[in-house]
């Protein structure tokens, strides 16, 4: 096959595959600190496995949503360039260990994420707070509105699903700021999940209402698991909307550097991930979609999910690692 049938639309095609062992990489890196109670080492090992995994592409990546900025994160800060160098310039978000709490605690959903894409096409978004709500694919356009009650969210989609409300699920997470929200929601009759970390994943979740039992997510977390949230739901189909929380003077003009103007816009998908992107997530712990990291006598095993945007298709790849010295 030639490099332009590879390229055809968007992203070279091959990297779907190759991205695989980024997240996998990080994913057992982390896993060896489950349950430890110690947060920053599970984060550390995940963080430099990935770089050095990620540095092996042939990619002339940009780490655009990363740990941080360059002077509190030493390793794949924002700006950060990745790979060989020989490749396509491409974008990058990433969360080596989404849910450094879950994994310490060695609770559900923890992952290792990545979104590539075209360059220029993810929000570069600060890391402060996002007002969330997104569900599946499947409903109308419109079955949500972040400024709708979250009574009036929940009866849309219940009446866009054909079931009553208390057949309804959405996922929250457990926070002192959701107080409201979770009263709100609850008086409706719909069904809370509540989680302590892990929005990516309670985002990612709506769009396989059948398997995880999350129909729509609501609430604030990080904005750069917004982006990588939105990054996947660009590949799978759902809805999303977001708007970050700029309280502050000293916010607004963080964002502004950014080249963010209107600080009360509300993003959608395709303005949070826009071009071809490509989304893979390794499990950490067992989750309500993917399973965690297993250490056998003899091999390794890993399940993850890589999605591409242009091609639509959802790949669950389960592998087993027998080069143990590797890892
Ligand atoms: C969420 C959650 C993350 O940050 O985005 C959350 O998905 C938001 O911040 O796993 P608070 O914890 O301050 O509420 C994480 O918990 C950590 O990245
Ligand atoms: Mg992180
Ligand atoms: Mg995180």
């Amino acid at each position: 096959m030639n490099a332009s049938a590879n390229t055809i639309a968007g992203l070279d095609r091959i990297l779907t595959m190759e991205v695989v062992r980024v997240t996998e990489r990080a994913a057992v890196a982390a896993a060896r600190l489950r349950g430890r109670g110690d947060e920053k080492a599970a984060d550390q090992v995940a963080v430099d496995a990935m770089r050095s995994e990620l540095n092996r592409l042939n990619i002339k990546g940009t780490v655009v949503i990363g740990e941080g900025e360059r002077d509190e994160a030493p390793m794949l800060y924002i700006g950060e360039e990745v790979g060989t160098g020989k490749g396509p310039a491409v974008d990058i978000a990433l969360d080596p260990l989404e849910g450094t709490t879950i994994c310490a605690k060695n609770l559900p959903n923890a992952l290792a994420v990545i979104a590539i894409a075209e360059k220029g096409s993810l929000l570069f978004a600060p890391d402060v707070y996002m007002d969330k709500i997104a569900i599946g694919p499947g409903y109308p356009e419109g079955t949500i509105d972040l400024d709708a009650s979250p009574a009036d969210n929940i009866a849309s989609l219940a009446k866009a699903k054909g079931v009553p409300v208390n057949e309804v699920t959405a996922c929250i997470l457990d926070r002192p700021r959701h107080a409201k929200l979770i009263e709100a929601v609850r008086a409706t009759g719909a069904a809370i999940r509540l989680i302590g970390d892990g929005d990516v994943a309670g985002v990612i979740h709506t769009t396989d209402p059948e398997e995880t039992g999350i129909d729509i997510y609501i609430g604030s977390g990080g904005a750069p698991e917004g982006v990588l949230a939105a990054a996947a739901l660009r590949c799978t189909g759902g809805q999303m909307q977001g708007r970050l929380i700029l309280d502050t003077p000293e916010k607004v003009e963080r964002a502004a550097k950014m080249g963010i103007a209107d600080p009360n816009k509300v993003y959608r998908v395709d303005e949070m991930a826009r071009g071809d992107v490509l989304f893979a997530a390794t499990g950490v712990t067992d989750g309500n979609m993917l399973a965690g990291v297993k250490f056998g006598r003899n091999y390794i095993t890993t399940d993850t999910i890589v999605l591409r945007s242009s091609s639509r298709t959802v790949r669950e790849i389960k592998a087993r690692h027998q080069d143990l010295d590797k890892f």
